[in-house]
């Protein structure tokens, strides 16, 4: 899949074109902008969609006009954009690396290749421990700390990538070697199965007569950079993406088990072994095994388990994390599905920072299979986001019943905001506003630093004050950028449920906030939850997986996520 690399060369061209800032060149930053947004959040293959439609089919997608498209087939065709590698001559920085790190952009970039000669974060690294960067206009000691602090993070993630990231291209992979002829059966296992929310390498099962023959497939497949170690039944490769792949073929008699086996967690399976020898099995990736080393079972997980006095349990709740004994009780709770979800409660539009209209925010939430949105623009606190006041937001409620009236029931849109709970914890917006929408989700987007005592009553006055429906992202961290602000969470979610306030599972995938064991920890409180897309286009409400992968590996039921309710509960739960 091509998609990544495209849509990351797109933002690199707009972080170059950024730098030289005339009023035509803002216009087609923006254009690349968008059109990397849209590509890198698609589900289906660019290179499939050209080969199906050619440059006529590219232009379907959101944001890609006639320049872009050909930038597109000229880089399938190719390999090579040449606006790209112009401007990269001019400008040799790895801006997608660099911008990565909070507190970084285009032009900071530049002033850091400039002056230092830096290039890419091991330079930036080098620059900061040598304190050469406060001395910089634009910077200072202060931004030289939180650089300092920004890398520190960076490294602790261990290069781990984004499970949005990872499953689509795992799931492309998966495609191809299906289509390949070559196996009977292809599937994803460890980490990315189990939906975690980061992944450090991928790893993907098949089962296949000729191991040598799926290997050189394999190695020639389009995602594939090169091999780093082969054989006949386990290969590595590095992905273009960005992590490696471990591909192992299985025999039919063993495939129960090396699924078992590699689906893990590895805390799992040793708590699983020691099950199966006070039994007086042996398990392995093979199959169990009796005393006598006689196999006893492997055809399929359900099997292993159930030989093991278990019942089979979803791979997202297989981290060691009590699910053992709640199998080994058959007490396995059934978890929420992607098709329960019957609505969003959060999502942007143009008027603020989205990318798409309210009409193609409701057209695409129909295709989505929704039968309702609450749209929730962000407010005038909020700069960045050019964000709404009351009278704005007047305007556009208006707009909002006349799609309603001309949707007829197909789909409902929510009159709602994102409103900043501000430093002293109390709304960005006018309390007659407020009683005005459906429904309101609240979230905090300044003042970070807070001590936890200051942060906890800041969220909780605002859980308290009965305007708001839904708390966004609770703890306010960025997957491998930003560290989660300090706050008292169970306080909150008991105020939340005292106040009937929902907790948002937010699946955009560097958020994924709350995260499972936060979910896991809220559950013990009677709140609810709602899991959110944030979409700021209409690529995004793909993402809603994501949250449900995090609400499952939380152990989560619909009974406890207010979005999987039809429109006439969900209006109940927002009237209480
Ligand atoms: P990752 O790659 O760090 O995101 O996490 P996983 O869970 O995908 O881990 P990985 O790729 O090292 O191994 C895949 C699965 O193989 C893992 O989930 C469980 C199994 N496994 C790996 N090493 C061991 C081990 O030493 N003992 C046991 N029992 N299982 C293991
Ligand atoms: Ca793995
Ligand atoms: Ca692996």
């Amino acid at each position: 899949m091509k998609n990544r690399e495209i849509a990351e060369m797109f933002d690199e061209i707009a972080a170059m074109l950024s730098i030289d800032d005339t009023k035509t060149s803002r216009f087609e930053v923006r254009a690349y902008q968008a059109a990397a947004l849209n590509i890198a959040g698609m589900q289906e293959d660019v290179a499939a969609i050209y080969r199906r439609g050619g440059v006529a089919a590219l232009m379907e997608i959101p944001s890609v006009g006639k320049g872009i498209a050909g930038h597109i087939e000229e880089y399938l065709k190719t390999g090579h954009i040449k606006k790209y590698d112009m401007l990269k001559k001019k400008y040799p920085i790895n801006f997608t690396e660099l911008m990565k790190i909070e507190g970084i952009g285009a032009k900071k970039c530049v002033t850091l290749y400039r002056m230092l000669g830096v290039r890419d974060v091991a330079g930036l690294r080098k620059a900061v421990s040598g304190h050469k960067v406060r001395d910089l206009e634009g910077f200072g000691e202060k931004s030289e700390e939180a650089l300092a602090k920004s890398l520190a993070m960076a490294d602790s993630t261990g290069g781990r990538m984004l499970l949005g990231d990872v499953l689509p291209e795992a799931e492309a992979m998966v495609a191809e070697l299906s289509r390949s002829g070559l196996v009977y059966k292809a599937i994803i296992a460890g980490s990315t199965r189990r939906m975690r929310e980061t992944v450090g390498d991928l790893d993907i099962l098949v089962l296949a007569d000729d191991g040598p023959k799926v290997m050189d497939f394999f190695e020639k497949m389009e995602g594939v950079e090169r091999a780093l170690v082969k054989g006949p039944t386990k290969t590595t490769v590095q992905l273009r993406l960005g992590l490696t792949c471990d591909l192992r073929v299985i025999s039919p008699d063993s495939f129960g088990a090396a699924m078992q086996y590699f689906t893990g967690s590895k805390a799992h399976n040793i708590a699983v072994r020691k099950i199966a020898i006070a039994k007086g099995y042996k398990l392995n990736e093979y199959g169990l095994f009796g005393r006598n080393g006689k196999l006893i079972v492997s055809r399929d997980e359900p099997e292993i388990y159930g030989k093991l006095g278990m019942q089979w349990m979803p791979p997202e709740m297989r981290e060691d994390r009590g699910e053992i004994k709640l199998a080994q009780e058959h007490r396995v709770p059934e978890l929420v599905e992607l098709k329960d979800l019957k609505g969003d409660l959060h999502t942007h539009t143009k008027e603020t920072d989205g990318q798409n209209t309210l009409d193609e925010m409701a057209d695409a939430a129909i295709k989505a299979g929704l039968q309702y949105i609450a749209t929730t623009n962000h407010t005038k606190s909020l700069k960045v986001a050019r964000g709404m006041d009351e009278k704005a937001f007047a305007e556009y409620f208006k707009r909002v019943d006349a799609l309603n009236d001309k949707y007829e029931g197909r789909l409902t849109i929510l009159k709602g905001a994102e409103v900043d709970i501000l430093k002293d914890g109390s709304l960005d917006l006018n309390t007659k506003t407020m009683k005005g929408m459906d429904c309101a989700v609240g979230a905090v987007h300044s003042a970070f630093n807070m001590p936890e005592k200051e942060m906890t009553s800041r969220v909780i006055k605002a859980i308290e004050s009965g305007l708001i429906h839904v708390l966004a992202h609770p703890t306010g961290r960025i997957i491998n950028v930003r560290e989660p602000y300090q706050i008292d969470l169970d306080r909150v979610a008991e105020a939340a449920a005292g106040s009937n306030v929902m907790l948002e599972i937010n699946s955009f995938p560097n958020r994924l906030d709350l995260n499972d064991t936060n979910i896991m920890a809220a559950s013990k409180h009677k709140v609810m939850f709602s899991i959110d897309s944030d979409a700021h286009n209409i690529t995004h409400y793909a993402n809603l997986r994501y949250g449900v992968g995090t609400a499952r590996r939380a152990w989560l039921g619909k009974a406890r996520i207010a979005n999987t309710l039809p429109l006439e509960k969900l209006n109940r739960q927002l009237k209480r």
